[in-house]
């Protein structure tokens, strides 16, 4: 079937297709020049990005649902949703590692480092900030995985008004899965063992932690379009289309000034 099929999977059985769905680890290889400069360092990172990108599609399309809202949401959550997606999987990757940046398993960044970039030390901080945050909480795999999911389906919450049948049936579609992801995350924190009033309180932290790395993202976007004016970023023609589109919308929608 095709609607009735998120609505019958069980919060186990819904984190056990997320975490089927996880992207695989990223190797550079011999990609990373040393020295540690800028230039080497903005290319190295583009490049990661890129092969991130093509699993992260992978990964949107097995998520529960996700394939069976129109093909306009699926397009605008992940371009919405795209930086916090990395982000998120770098503070994974990072939350055993105190004051580095797991970019790859071969290429992990040291504050130091990261400061051979303009204007990265800043972002660079409030990265580890958050990974530390996880760190305290002992983020487990399933929350990780369901936060990840979270961030997908709620990346782009916009009512309209003039929008047709196949468009509206989407958005109901959304927020249903937008529940059962909330259903599995709460009975990822149940699984832990905690009082309930516990419980509430970690799934509070957990979300808080979302806000943040909205925030990031956004900031993340505007170094990257500094970046991109400098020059610096060797952006292949379809991504820099794709990052064009989002500064639009970005600036569209900010209320930042
Ligand atoms: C974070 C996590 C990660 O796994 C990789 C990277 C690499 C670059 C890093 C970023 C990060 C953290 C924040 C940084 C940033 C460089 C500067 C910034 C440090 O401060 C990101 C490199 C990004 C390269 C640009 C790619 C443009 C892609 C556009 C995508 C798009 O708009 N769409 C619609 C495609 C969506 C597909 C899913």
């Amino acid at each position: 079937g095709n609607e009735g099929v998120n609505v019958a999977l069980s919060p186990e059985e819904l984190i056990a297709r997320i975490m089927d769905a996880e992207p695989p680890e990223i190797y550079l290889m011999k990609d990373m020049k040393k020295p540690f400069t800028e230039a080497n360092v903005m290319m190295s990172l583009t490049n990661l990005a890129d092969k991130e990108l093509v699993h992260m599609i992978s990964w949107a399309k097995k998520v529960p649902g996700f394939v069976e809202l129109s093909l306009f949401d699926q397009v605008h959550l992940l371009e919405c949703c795209w930086l916090e997606v990395l982000m998120l999987g770098l503070m994974w990757r990072s939350v055993n590692h105190p004051g580095k940046l797991i970019f790859s398993p071969d290429l992990s960044l040291s504050r130091d480092e990261g400061s051979c970039v303009q204007g990265f030390v800043e972002i660079f901080d409030m990265l580890l900030a958050a990974t530390s945050r996880f760190r305290e909480l002992k983020l487990q795999r399933e929350e990780y995985v369901c936060l990840k999911a979270m961030i997908l389906l709620n990346s782009n919450m916009c009512l309209s008004s003039s929008e047709g049948g196949e468009e509206l049936q989407s958005r109901s579609k959304l927020l249903c899965l937008l529940d059962s992801v909330t259903d599995a995350l709460v009975w990822a924190i149940s699984k832990t063992g905690l009082s309930f009033q516990q419980r509430s309180t970690r799934l509070a932290h957990l979300l808080m932690l979302l806000s943040h790395i909205r925030h990031l993202s956004n900031k993340g976007m505007d170094h990257l379009h500094c970046m991109k004016m400098k020059k610096m970023v060797p952006l292949y023609d379809l991504l820099l289309e794709m990052l064009d589109a989002h500064i639009m919308h970005g600036s569209r929608l900010s209320h930042s000034g």
